[in-house]
């Protein structure tokens, strides 16, 4: 009976589940956007972000070449199936690429599940565990003051948590910090912007903006400060302990993680919350860390690490060693990712923080959407799925420009990490 072909004769329901089409679509609202588009033969359409800043067509091209002519006929409804197809299925397992596709299939199909069931996608993953999810905004300035001041008017917008990154003197460029009167956005030349970076310089700094931030805005908003992999293990150790008394919500990226044991190093010496992996897409790169409770959130987000299918492993392993998320949210991060996160903090037990940069008004038009800011938290919406739409009309008016991040390097030429 069987040649080796997958079943594809469905009945009933499951027809109506069929998917019939999958497109990729590219936008450049402001910035890059990778969006894949599902829909059943009943009509119902599914949108995932597949969006790897700097190597969006790469997903694109995995996503078009190689996955899309794997899905027209299937069940949309078998998430899990269709999640170990792509991952075992590949043979080559990871990776960001690889990962970052296979999350823009899961959360489409997540959207079509939940619209199949009329409900927020938040409910099928097991219900509200709280009505709204803490946001942090990045508040960031030329020096101390000029940072402060813009703490001051996160906390005027209704924040109660702000990430504090101020120019490092000395540097003519910092990690953080935009040029002008534009929002920041790292991604902003077609080859990549040669920076300059030193970490002596960056220690001394640092202490001096936190004690700042205390005496001008108190004890009671949360502050957060994100090293962005610059430090050795025991440069973050002492930055960590420097911190302590300025009480941060958390340090995040203090090392690089490859290898999970540097935190050891951190932990030994430092009692300041400490959060990682942004840059993360499965569960192996924060096994250690997280068993080991060497971290206390994990920022490992949706788009990047296999859509929610995994991600809601990964959280689930986080919360048995008391470890919390905080997922990144950067303008990189689409409003579909956004959506979706959101749904996913509403329903997390183990829930920490979501952080929030602000699209662009071009991006939002782009993605209509029913998630809404009120005092200090992001709220999902009622709407059945993730919530978020594209206006492929308008996405069509913005075409794809390239676009990659920033180097750095130490003084004397020496190539660092970014
Ligand atoms: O540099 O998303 O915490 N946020 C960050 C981001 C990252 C970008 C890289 O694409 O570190 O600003
Ligand atoms: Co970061």
């Amino acid at each position: 009976m069987s040649d080796g072909t997958p079943q594809m004769q469905v009945e009933g329901s499951a027809r109506d589940r069929q998917i019939v089409s999958a497109r990729v679509i590219v936008t450049c609202p402001g910035r890059n956007f990778v969006t894949l588009r599902i829909e059943t033969r009943s009509g119902i359409v599914g949108l995932g972000d597949a969006t790897l800043n700097g190597r969006e067509l790469a997903v694109a091209s995995y996503l078009q070449d190689h996955v899309v002519p794997n899905l027209i006929g299937r069940d949309a409804g078998r998430i899990e199936d269709l999640w170990q197809f792509l991952y075992r299925g590949a043979y080559w397992r990871r990776g960001p690429v690889t990962m970052s596709a296979i999350a823009a299939v899961d959360v489409a199909l997540w959207d079509i599940v939940a619209k199949l069931a009329k409900l927020p996608l938040y409910q099928m993953l097991g219900g509200r565990s709280r009505e709204g999810a803490l946001v942090y905004g990045h508040a960031n300035g030329r020096d101390i003051a000029e940072t402060s001041d813009e703490v001051r008017r996160y906390i005027e917008k209704g924040f109660l948590a702000v990430r504090a990154q101020c120019a490092v003197p000395g540097l003519p460029k910092t990690y953080g910090i935009a040029v002008g009167a534009k929002a920041y956005e790292p991604a902003e030349s077609e080859l990549p912007l040669e920076t300059a970076w030193s970490t002596s310089k960056y220690l001394q700094i640092v202490p001096k903006l936190f004690e700042q931030l205390r005496v001008d805005h108190g004890n009671d908003i949360e502050l957060l400060h994100d090293g962005h992999h610059r430090m050795t293990p025991i440069e973050a150790a002492r930055l960590a302990r420097d911190l302590e008394p300025y009480r941060l919500f958390w340090l995040e990226d203090a090392t690089p993680a490859e290898n999970q044991r540097s935190f050891e190093i951190i932990r030994r010496h430092s009692v300041t919350p400490l959060a990682v992996g942004e840059v993360f897409n499965s569960i192996w790169d924060c096994k250690h860390l997280i068993s080991e409770q060497l971290i206390d959130y994990i920022r490992t987000t949706i788009v990047h690490a296999g859509g929610i299918t995994h991600v809601r492993r990964l959280a689930d392993f986080a919360g048995l060693h008391q470890v919390r998320t905080g997922f990144h949210g950067a303008t990189d991060l689409s409003p579909v990712t956004m959506g979706a996160a959101l749904h996913f903090d509403s329903w997390v037990p183990n829930f920490g923080i979501q952080e929030w940069m602000f699209h662009s008004q071009e991006t939002e038009d782009v993605f209509p959407h029913d998630y809404f800011f009120r005092d200090g938290r992001l709220f999902c919406g009622e709407s059945p799925g993730h919530g978020v739409s594209i206006d492929e009309k308008l996405a069509a008016r913005y075409p794809y420009s390239p676009r990659q991040l920033p180097v750095a390097r130490l003084p004397d030429g020496s190539m660092w990490d970014w």
